[in-house]
């Protein structure tokens, strides 16, 4: 392993290795930028079986999310973090037609580090009741904080109406909070409206930390662990 190319800088990944058995190496690189070529390159790669590239996990699946209103109690803030986007047309979070300035929050339980997040927006069929809702979300903000409230991120929508949304935040470290707004009223409605199908947010636990509910690394580790196993990143500290 493992340079790595972006469009301007080539990147060397070998310093943050986790054997984690006999047939299966894990290395970490943090890239802060779009990659177009990845080289792979060393004496056993005449054995390799597979290879996997991985952006994190989405930390945001089945995690706390609250909206400032509700449609009638019948399209809570959760079904945008379910892990359904397929029957976008028909679930989806929204808020209430008489909310003014409508927003949508998504809290992590702990500090993420997050590369990516990926908006399924409501509608996009021909059926009656979903037909051009998909406007709705068009020109909405959103906003990533850390635990102290400070903005990590800030993104303003300028594009042509999505049915998915991929928004590059580079590698952000102590994200606690994602919040979107929007103050934009669609065309013929008289209030804003957030309407989510599926929120995901691809990262993984900051370093330190590892598990699905990011434990602590071991204080015998130096450095990190590895994200799954807890594994030390390098050799363990000796203890006396
Ligand atoms: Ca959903």
């Amino acid at each position: 392993m493992k340079d790595i190319t972006t469009p301007d800088t080539t990147f060397v990944c070998g310093s943050r290795k986790y054997v984690v058995d006999n047939e299966v190496v894990d290395y970490f690189c943090d890239i802060y930028t779009v990659v177009s070529n990845i080289k792979l390159s060393g004496k056993t790669l005449n054995n390799l079986c597979s290879v996997y590239f991985s952006g994190g996990r989405n930390v945001a699946l089945k995690q706390q999310v609250k909206q400032s209103s509700h449609y009638y109690n019948i399209y809570p803030a959760s079904l945008a973090v379910d892990g359904t986007s397929d029957n976008c047309e028909r679930v989806f979070s929204h808020t209430s037609d008489a909310d003014a300035n409508p927003s949508f929050e998504l809290l992590f339980g702990t500090a993420m580090t997050v590369s990516k997040v990926r908006i399924f927006n409501r509608g996009g069929g021909a059926s009656a009741f979903s037909l051009g809702t998909e406007k709705r979300l068009k020109g909405f903000e959103m906003e990533v904080f850390d635990s102290g409230s400070n903005v990590l991120f800030r993104y303003k929508d300028t594009k042509d109406v999505q049915m998915v949304y991929d928004l590059d935040v580079k590698l952000l470290r102590g994200a606690t909070k994602i919040n979107i707004k929007q103050k934009e009223k669609p065309p013929g409605e008289t209030q804003p409206k957030i309407s989510i199908c599926e929120l995901e947010v691809y990262g993984d636990c900051d370093n330190g930390f590892w598990d699905l509910d990011c434990k602590r690394c071991s204080g015998l580790c130096s450095r990190a662990c590895h994200k799954e196993t807890g594994q030390c990143q390098g050799r363990p500290i000796d203890k006396a």
